[in-house]
């Protein structure tokens, strides 16, 4: 009888036999580059570990008075937060009153070369926000709209455990499609993609080699 492959099969498939493969298109100016940083992924999670030494992972409070689910730092010029007051970047991570870390030169390489391969060449982002999602965890549905400018693409690195990421489009109603984020996978969007909305669905539990059970994501933005 033949059975058709489920499709974390293909996926899976793909980022094995494929590592560098693909590219895919999410909507007008978003792309997903499939494993476009799986190479760079022990330098990437060790580069993390270098960050959180100075600037600890963090459960931010919401305007609305909610802690997230999702811990986070920054590293670079700017840092995004989120406290009572509102979301925002700044210079300085709030916890310790210290510059955010240097952006480590393998994000800045990785974020230009992803944003090259997708159509936005000379991508210098001046802010990333690392965040770690732990199985239960996830992100509402949300726009990105705390940059100085939206001429600017965003390039999003996945690291460790799978996550339903969801994409949808300028208006909150518009429908969202699901799409696979596995480690190594890299999704760039600017142009007419630019204030998608987009969410991240409840982590699965699993154990992943590099990165044990939690997801990392890095946010390359130019926000200042
Ligand atoms: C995440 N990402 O993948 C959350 N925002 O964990 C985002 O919120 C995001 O991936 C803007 C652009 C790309 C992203
Ligand atoms: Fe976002």
């Amino acid at each position: 009888m033949f059975r058709p492959m489920m499709p974390y099969m293909w996926a899976t498939m793909q980022s094995l036999f494929d590592p560098d493969g693909g590219m895919e298109a999410l909507g007008p100016g978003a792309a997903l580059l499939h494993g476009h940083a799986l190479a760079d992924g022990e330098a990437l999670l060790q580069a993390i570990d270098a960050v959180v030494a100075d600037a600890p992972f963090r459960h931010m409070v919401t305007p609305g008075g909610f802690e997230m689910s999702v811990a986070m730092t920054n590293c670079g010029a700017g840092g995004w937060i989120t406290d009572r007051k509102g979301y925002r970047y700044t210079r300085e991570d709030p916890d310790t009153g210290r510059a955010w870390p240097a952006m480590p030169p393998l994000f800045l390489a990785l974020a230009r070369t992803a944003a090259d391969a997708a159509g936005f060449p000379g991508f210098v982002p001046d802010a990333c926000l690392i965040n770690r999602y732990e199985p239960g965890t996830r992100l509402s549905p949300h726009q990105d709209k705390d940059e100085a400018d939206f001429g600017h693409p965003i390039v999003s690195v996945s690291l460790g455990l799978p996550a339903t990421f969801q994409f949808g489009g300028p208006k909150r109603a518009d429908p969202m499609k699901k799409v696979a984020l596995h480690h190594g996978y890299v999704v760039v969007w600017g142009g007419p993609s630019r204030l998608a909305h987009h969410g991240v669905l409840t982590l699965k539990s699993g154990e992943h080699p590099l990165a044990g059970h939690r997801r990392f994501n890095l946010t390359l933005r130019k926000a200042l």
